[in-house]
């Protein structure tokens, strides 16, 4: 760790969370996981393995639709792991898509892939026997799960519209260059999983330190005007800043983050800060001081209030900002100009400037899985086959065919047709979203994953019957205050409160740079699509132009803007 700088200064005094003791005797995240791999007695992790397997990667789970029953029949919950894997910018080759579809037939009790989010993918429902082959497996096709999860650089996303082919992949480059570089340096990873045996002594970790970052840290890369990694809902954001057609630097936004907890006004979402602009070749150095200042100011003493939002808070923006200047060694200039007017995705064809096709797929919900009567799994596989490329994870769960040339588009269509997996969605459809939530996510509250098809059909019905049929709201659903699904950061936003219960937000905006307010707490679907169908009878007649439904709420009077989420959100 490099002791130049004054780290104590901003330190949160008081007791360390437990969290905190769990990192520092983990032995370089280590713990005990060997052991408890050989022990049959449960199918879980024991004591602090609990915790340390997610800077592997996983988290373990039950299967919560059974888990009353195992419990009446006097047996453990059914627990498995729940594995995400690290993509930088969401790019996997057709040829690792095969492996992963593979695996996730033959080793999960779920039987399906699942697109994050954040770009990536997570199997569901690996039962520890098979948790070593898995890694195995993935570091056989040139992956891994290192530090997708817990108080680690999570996956860095960038913006995957692969138009400009040329500056995608330089982003593309970049943000494998930050994934890499904030990897944790320990080879605990290498030592359990692919039973390699390293000599201990070798770990160091000069950037994250033997206790990691107090909270999870989320990285992303955006090229306007396209928003749709959501950069608002991250740590620390890069806004590409483009010069006759050359990438010349970034716009440094940083302290997004969306998740909160029921009626504590201590919490709060909160819209990243705008730092200024700097050049392209001192990227790693800007993100490591940011890094590195969020690792010795967050707050190791509540996990509520450690995210970089909070710390950022708390010490003020002039200070967080000499002290980035400080650490990278460079003055942040005024911010560039840049104008965003999209967060969804393009689905369907669409040609690069390079003159290769790429085909977005919508994939509802992100899960990949094959019904009985729409075989989506294997219609994804036979194009992987065919495909001798990239297939590219957006952080709106859908999946780009990416990369596809010209004598070869009619085939891919062919087997995409065949299989349904280009199909007639609506706007509203392509723009919505939920997270997991039940049955494997042991937060959620209430439903999200299973609820929003049927609810959307709802939706639809009532943007058909008042005339508006073709238009669009941003409409999300998560499952808990968390803020998975970023409902804070939808135009309609449901968060779940209870099971059948959820609170409605309205008044985000388009794309995505407004935070949703509550304007009913704990109401049931009834009453939801009650109070929706009236908003939008009042957005059909009443709205300017082409004025979106989260700007119409607000300025007909419907509800306040956040305009300043730290202070404001909870008015
Ligand atoms: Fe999340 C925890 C799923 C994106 C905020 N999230 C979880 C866990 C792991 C539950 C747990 O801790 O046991 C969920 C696993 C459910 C399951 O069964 O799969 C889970 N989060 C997801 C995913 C899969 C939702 C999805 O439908 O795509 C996303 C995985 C992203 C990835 O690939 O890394 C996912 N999570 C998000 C986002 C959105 C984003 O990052 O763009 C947020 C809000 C943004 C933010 O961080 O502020 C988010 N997840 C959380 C939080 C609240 C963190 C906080 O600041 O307090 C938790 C709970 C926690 O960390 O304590 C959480
Ligand atoms: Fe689970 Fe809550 Fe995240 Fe949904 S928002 S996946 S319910 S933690």
């Amino acid at each position: 760790m490099n002791e130049k700088y004054q780290t104590n200064v901003l330190v949160v005094k008081g007791q360390l969370e437990d969290a905190e003791r769990v990192k520092e005797q983990s032995n370089y995240l280590r713990g005990t996981i060997i052991q408890d791999l050989e022990n049959e007695i449960t199918g879980g992790f024991t004591g602090d393995n609990f915790l340390l397997i997610r800077f592997h990667g996983m988290y373990q789970q039950d299967n919560r639709d059974i888990r009353i029953e195992r419990m009446r029949q006097k047996l453990e919950p059914l627990y498995s792991v729940m594995l995400r894997c690290r993509l930088p910018g969401g790019v996997i080759t057709t040829e690792q898509w095969l492996n992963i579809d593979n695996f996730a037939s033959n080793k999960t009790t779920y039987g399906s892939i699942r697109l994050t989010n954040r770009q990536t993918f997570q199997f569901h429902g690996i039962l520890k026997k098979n948790i070593k082959s898995t890694h195995k497996m993935l570091h056989k096709i040139g992956l891994d799960s290192l530090a997708t999860a817990n108080d680690v650089n999570r996956n860095v996303l960038c913006t995957s519209n692969p138009l400009e082919s040329t500056l995608h992949q330089k982003v593309y480059n970049l943000a494998k260059r930050l994934s890499d570089h904030f990897l944790p340096r320990t080879k605990a990873y290498e030592e359990i999983w692919l039973d390699k045996n390293i000599n201990i002594n070798t770990d160091i970790e000069p950037i994250l330190g033997k206790t990691y970052l107090p909270r999870k840290f989320k990285t992303t890369i955006v090229i306007p005007p396209h928003n749709d990694v959501d950069l608002h809902a991250n740590d620390l954001n890069f806004i590409s800043i483009v010069k006759n057609g050359e990438l010349i630097g970034f716009n440094l936004l940083i302290g997004g983050g969306l998740s909160i907890e029921h009626c504590n006004k201590k919490t709060y979402p909160r819209t990243a800060t705008d730092f200024g602009f700097f050049s392209i070749e001192k990227i790693l150095d800007v993100a490591t001081a940011v890094i590195t200042i969020q690792r010795d100011w967050g707050n190791r003493t509540n996990r509520k209030n450690a995210k970089t939002k909070y710390t950022l808070e708390r010490v003020g923006i002039e200070i967080f900002k000499k002290e980035i200047e400080l650490r990278s060694g460079i003055k942040l200039q005024p911010s560039i100009p840049y104008q965003l007017n999209t967060r969804g995705d393009r689905i369907g064809w669409i040609k690069g400037i390079d003159k290769k096709w790429h085909l977005t797929l919508f994939i509802e919900n992100g899960r990949i899985i094959d019904y009985p009567k729409y075989h989506l799994k294997k219609g994804i596989a036979e194009i992987a086959k065919f495909h001798r490329g990239y297939f590219r994870i957006t952080a709106n769960q859908n999946l780009i065919i990416s990369g596809v040339e010209e004598n070869k588009k009619t085939n891919i269509e062919s087997i995409a047709l065949k299989y349904g997996l280009i199909n007639n969605i609506s706007a509203q459809r392509k723009n919505s979203m939920a997270c997991v939530s039940f049955p494997t996510c042991p937060l959620a509250m209430a439903e999200a994953e299973r609820f929003l098809p049927n609810f959307i059909t709802k939706i639809e019905k009532i943007m058909q019957s008042n005339g508006i049929g073709e238009k669009y709201i941003i409409l999300r659903v998560t499952g808990c205050p968390n803020g998975c699904g970023r409902a804070m950061l939808a135009e309609i936003g449901l968060i779940g409160k209870g099971i059948g219960r959820y609170n409605l937000h309205i008044g985000g905006n388009r794309i995505g740079t407004r935070i949703a307010r509550m304007y009913r707490e704990n109401i049931n679907e009834i009453e939801i699509i009650s109070h929706i169908s009236e908003l939008i009878k009042h957005w059909s007649k009443e709205s300017y132009n082409d004025e979106d439904f989260g700007d119409f709420v607000i300025r007909a009077g419907i509800i306040k803007p956040v305009l300043d989420p730290a202070r404001d959100f909870w008015e």
